[in-house]
């Protein structure tokens, strides 16, 4: 089809709506007749990398992985969508690194960390805030925002739908559309 490959990267907080506007975007997308895959710690660690957790080198190694699998998606000639906390910038600028200019599109979800821990749908915060999980994104782990994403949405206070629009909007001029 006339969709040129495409990384579209999702960063953000736990809980900031990353997988949700992922899936959400994905589904426009296959209505519009692009060919994607959405990649995300529900399908990856589970699998690829049910061997790690979440300490720094652990963290590192996952989105490693994932951005080697990115690639030959791309490579495939797929839209791949990918939605990771990736809290480290220069995790995510590695990532970049792997792709022809263009290529790799980051996507910064910035949702306030009150408002993720406001939300809390896994009780993750609630359980970090106790000691109860360490390294938590957030709380006693660093989220390293990005200084110059092809994207920033502000998710917190939007419908989903407007969102999407947005999205779908900043997508046509990368090209994806
Ligand atoms: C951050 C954690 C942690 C810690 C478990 N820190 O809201 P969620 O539940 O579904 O999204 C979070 C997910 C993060 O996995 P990623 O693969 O995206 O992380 S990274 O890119 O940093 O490798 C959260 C849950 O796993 N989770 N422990 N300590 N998020």
């Amino acid at each position: 089809n006339g969709h040129p490959p495409r990384l579209l990267w999702f960063t953000g907080l736990s809980g900031s709506g990353k997988s949700t506007l992922a899936g959400a975007l994905e589904h426009e997308l296959h209505r519009r007749g692009v060919r994607t895959y959405l990649l995300d710690g529900d399908n990856v660690r589970h699998g690829l990398c049910s061997d790690l957790g979440f300490a720094p080198a652990d963290r590192q190694e996952n989105l490693r992985r994932v951005g080697e699998v990115a690639k030959l998606m791309v490579d495939a000639g797929l839209v791949v969508l990918a939605a990771f906390v990736s809290p480290y910038r220069a995790e995510r600028d590695a990532i970049r690194a792997r792709f022809a200019d263009g290529e790799f599109i980051e996507i910064f979800v910035d949702t306030p960390l009150a408002a993720c821990e406001a939300r809390d749908p896994k009780g993750l915060y609630k359980k970090a805030r106790a000691g109860e999980i360490r390294n938590f994104t957030g709380i006693d782990d660093p989220y390293e925002a990005p200084l110059q994403p092809e994207i920033r949405v502000l998710n917190h206070d939007l419908a989903i739908e407007q969102a999407v629009s947005q999205l779908l909007q900043a997508l046509q001029q990368y090209g994806v559309l």
